[in-house]
């Protein structure tokens, strides 16, 4: 069994409901993947998009699986997929976005998939919950301690 690490936002219809469906679709992923831990729930200010949009739920969940990086990040791009995400421009608004932020400590640069996620360091809206399941804030071996302390955290919100 592999471990990984997902975050998950949705600015879109019925957001609690949307985080949900979208863990139990990961619940019933092949590989024997389950969510083995889940940060609680972040309302956040959208964060370098290119439209006036509603605030996003977000949080971070750690995922055991026997999926590979790849497989699993199409796993994560099918329930998108089936919950109706519609990709437009960079950044819109969606019913739901799940990145694959880490899998093991492994260092993936490749046109489809990027590993550890580039954009980790520059997003409180993905460290803060992270922070929480990982409060040393080194998440499998990624150091994000330095970026986790500079960062705006105004704007992020936790919830239920
Ligand atoms: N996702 C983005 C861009 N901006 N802002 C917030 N607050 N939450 C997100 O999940 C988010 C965002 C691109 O994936
Ligand atoms: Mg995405
Ligand atoms: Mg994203």
């Amino acid at each position: 069994m592999k471990k990984a690490v997902v975050a998950l936002g949705t600015n879109l219809g019925n957001r609690w409901e949307n985080l949900s469906k979208a863990i139990r679709a990961l619940e019933l992923l092949p590989g024997s993947t389950t969510v083995v831990a889940s940060s609680h729930i972040y309302e956040t200010e959208p964060f370098e998009v290119p439209d006036e949009q509603n605030k996003y739920l977000n949080m971070c969940a750690i995922v055991m699986t026997e999926l590979s990086p790849r497989a699993l990040l199409g796993a994560c791009l099918g329930i998108e997929a089936a919950m109706m995400r519609e990709r437009t421009v960079k950044n819109a608004s969606r019913v739901i976005d799940i990145d694959l932020l880490l899998y093991e400590d492994e260092e993936c640069y490749s046109d489809e998939l990027t590993l550890p996620h580039p954009e980790i360091k520059n997003r409180a809206f993905v460290m803060v919950p992270l922070a929480e399941i990982f409060p040393d804030k080194k998440a499998l071996g990624y150091d994000f301690a330095s970026a986790y302390q500079r960062v705006d955290k105004s704007g992020i919100e936790r919830l239920g």
